[in-house]
């Protein structure tokens, strides 16, 4: 194992060496190269790597990633590479098998999410086959993150490729502390519910103890995606996954701007290029635009929008420059082979249609170009033109912000990148928009000095602010944060049931009472009610708990007395009681009884108008009408706007009638008028009191109706909440199919 520096010795960005930072993303910051039959290393491209550099420089820890592909008769030489890189710079390289790696990377990763994730629809590729080497790939990012995994470690998982590890870490190592960044935007709802695997990769995502997005848009889109595609809902800043708190929050990663500003300064060779490509563009204007080739970048839109503008402003031909940098990425996957071929087809008509001996208006460089010649260009142009039609952040607007010492550049920024969010001062321009932008353009172009002065010196100051070191502290303090002892405090207070000593506990007993709520604990909650029939495995597995010796199962619903005696009516000696307890079976009998008797249900008159009220504008919702109360449910309903409306009719109700001995419950989806007496909690004490002494119980139910039942059972009774929420339970199971499991064990099935 790698560890340096002095043992807990604490550092800049204030993680000890006991509490070692695992990163693990898609690359490493290196990549393994073969090169005239020996392995080489060469530093990988992309903005994560920049971000990170500072991080990895000051850490104690290890950063885990693909070292890129080898083919079978390529292995001599690699493992000694490999090797090396652990022990030099404490990269751990993840070996995926080429076939799988690039079904993973070039299939899944960036044939379906990388379009899905920004919002391209129609570019996204179904190919079931990819996502099953994406699930593999995500394993073999966690085991390996499993193998060196130590107690008090800070996992720190990066982007789109990886959505799955945090809960496949959690899975293996449930007190792991992960964090979870994705550097790319999550797009609306309604895009990312496209996706066939959308539940999984949520799934996946929630697995961490802290998850960032760039922008608070693209978190905002993500709640919006856990309410609509798993039905959680969450706070601005957390969400409650499982009797975890997971802390949601707005990260956007900054740049190291003093590395930029010490080479715009300092270095003579930047000096010296900046000063030639100054002599070489006198007296023309130049721009610059520096992307990789991906059609999120909107290059081709950039040179069809530069093409109007050279044709309709005549005057400008000749005076200005545009230098288009792209460095080629994923090549081999189909749409950025289209997309290399168009652009270098429109920047050949654009200087074809426009250019003379004297002026070449596109120049453009299909390669990466290295650092120092970066800050020349950025610090000679006299306008960046950063276009993307879509970008998580996009780190070359604050590169450019950075190398503007002398302050006089302008920053011509798409509103659809994560950085319009926070370089304000930037001139904002719509990409898709031709006619607008070129207006824009020429409003850079013809900027006065003392406004582009101005603008810039603000650019300048909120780049400087939100440096990448900061934004790294200020992510592992979240993380730090979010995995305190008291966040993890009711994971821990509401483990699962021991299986073994509930067995025992139940063979032991002389007596048993189980009560079990129906809807969400013995079946998944369904979006039509009326979908939630028992299957018969369910059925029959009822019946063999009725036929136990001494046992007696107790179904304690919420739903009609019609819909419990239509499905579980026949399971004989089965005890249903229904409408929370106002009406019930007893068990063994086919009697019904009221629980209290001389109910008035006058009341339904004045309430049902109200009700109907809400039903109407809120299409999807509708009414239940049962012997003692009813309900409103909600459950179709877009999600934020049933809350809404929900809260508004708990309000109303409430003013209705309060003083009554009637009560109002928000359940799951779900706001219902019955009689307060009429809980969960009356059944239990009803079953309770026919008989002396107590019996071993076991209570399980899924939301807050079932809490009066967990309340008014014994301290030694087993009690049970399925799913998220606090709770009075002292344990918890995650789904229905867990409860059935149980269940099934107990009766020794
Ligand atoms: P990228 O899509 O790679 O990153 P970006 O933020 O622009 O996009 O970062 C690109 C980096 O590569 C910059 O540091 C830039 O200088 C460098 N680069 C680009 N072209 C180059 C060239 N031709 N030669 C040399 N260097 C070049 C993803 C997301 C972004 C997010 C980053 C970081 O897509 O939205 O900002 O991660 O989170």
């Amino acid at each position: 194992m790698l560890t340096r520096g002095p043992a807990g010795a604490s550092y800049a960005w204030g993680v000890s060496t006991k509490e070692r930072l695992l990163v693990v993303s898609n690359r490493l910051p290196l990549t393994a190269k073969r090169v005239s039959g020996r392995w080489r290393s060469e530093r990988s491209s992309g903005g994560l790597v920049a971000a990170m550099a500072p991080l990895m420089a000051q850490s104690h820890g290890l950063w885990l990633g693909w070292p890129g592909d080898a083919l079978p008769g390529e292995r001599e030489g690699r493992e000694r590479l490999m090797a090396e890189w652990e022990e030099k710079h404490g990269y751990v390289a993840v070996e995926i098998p080429a076939k799988i790696a690039r079904s993973f990377y070039e299939g899944y990763a960036n044939d379906t999410l990388w379009p899905l994730l920004h919002g391209f629809p129609t570019r996204v590729v179904f190919a079931p086959e990819s996502w099953g080497a994406y699930r593999e790939a995500n394993q073999r990012f966690a085991d390996a993150v499993l193998s060196q995994h130590r107690e008090g470690d800070l996992v720190w998982a990066h982007d789109y490729q990886l959505m799955l590890v945090p809960q496949m870490i959690r899975d293996g190592a449930p007190e792991a502390r992960i964090g979870f960044f994705l550097h790319i935007p999550f797009p609306s709802s309604e895009v990312f519910r496209i996706l066939p695997e959308r539940e999984p990769l949520l799934r996946g995502l929630l697995g961490a103890d802290s998850l960032a997005f760039q922008t608070h848009g693209h978190l905002h889109n993500f709640r919006r995606a856990l309410l609509q595609v798993l039905g959680l809902e969450s706070q601005m800043d957390s969400v409650q996954v499982d009797g975890r708190t997971i802390r949601l929050s707005a990260l956007p990663i900054g740049i190291q701007s003093d590395e930029w500003q010490e080479l715009t300064g300092d270095d003579p060779k930047v000096a010296r290029r900046r000063a030639q490509l100054s002599d070489r563009h006198h007296g023309r204007k130049l721009m610059i635009s520096v992307d990789r080739l991906d059609y999120t970048k909107g290059i081709p839109e950039r040179l069809r929008t530069f093409r109007r503008f050279l044709r309709t402003s005549p005057g400008w031909r000749g005076k200005v420059t545009l230098v288009q940098v792209a460095v080629p990425s994923r090549e081999r996957v189909p749409a950025y082979a289209d997309l290399r071929s168009e652009v270098s087809e429109l920047v050949g008509e654009v200087n074809g249609d426009f250019g003379t001996p004297e002026w070449q208006p596109v120049v453009y460089l299909r390669r990466s170009v290295n650092k120092p010649e970066l800050a020349a260009l950025y610090s000679a142009a006299d306008v960046a033109w950063v276009g993307p039609l879509r970008d998580g952040m996009n780190l070359v607007a604050k590169e450019y912000v950075a190398c503007q010492s002398d302050g006089a550049g302008v920053l011509l920024l798409s509103e659809f990148a994560g950085a319009a969010h926070e370089l304000g001062e930037a001139l904002r321009i719509n990409p898709y928009d031709e006619v607008g932008t070129a207006k824009t353009l020429q409003r850079a172009l013809e900027m006065d000095r003392e406004e582009r002065a101005e603008r810039m010196a603000a650019l300048h100051d909120r780049v400087n602010q939100s440096d990448a070191v900061l934004w790294a502290e200020r992510f592992m303090e979240g993380l730090r944060e979010a995995t305190t002892e008291a966040r993890h405090i009711s994971h821990k207070d509401r483990p699962a049931p021991d299986l073994e000593a509930l067995k025992s506990a139940f063979d032991e007993a002389e007596r048993r009472l189980i009560l079990l709520d129906y809807d969400g604990t013995l079946t998944d909650i369904m979006p039509r009610p009326q979908d939630a029939a028992p299957p018969t495995q369910l059925l029959s597995l009822l019946g063999d708990l009725v036929a136990l010796p001494q046992t007696t199962p107790v179904i304690v619903s919420g739903r009609s007395r019609e819909d419990i005696e239509r499905w579980l009516g026949g399971v004989d000696g089965l005890g249903l009681a229904v409408e929370h307890g106002a009406l019930m079976r007893e068990p063994g009998t086919d009697e019904w009884q009221m629980l209290r008797g001389n109910m008035d249900l006058s009341w339904k008159d004045h309430v049902a108008p109200v009700l109907e009220q809400f039903a109407n504008s809120a299409p999807g919702s509708f009414i239940e009408r049962k012997s003692y109360a009813l309900a409103w449910h909600y459950r179709l309903v877009d999600a934020e706007f049933g809350a809404w409306l929900a809260n508004e009719l708990v309000t109303t109700l409430e003013n209705l009638l309060g003083g009554t001995e009637l009560a109002v419950i928000h359940g799951n989806k779900v706001v219902e008028i019955r009689y307060a007496w009429a809980n969960k909690g009356e059944v239990a004490a009803h079953l309770l009191g026919r008989e002396p002494g107590t019996p071993f119980a076991l209570a399980i139910g899924d939301d807050r109706t079932d809490e009066d039942l967990f309340a008014a059972l014994p301290a030694s009774a087993w009690t049970i909440r399925v799913g998220a929420g606090s709770t009075a339970a002292r344990f918890r199971l995650h789904d229905p199919s867990q409860v059935r499991r149980l269940l099934s064990y107990l009766i020794g099935a």
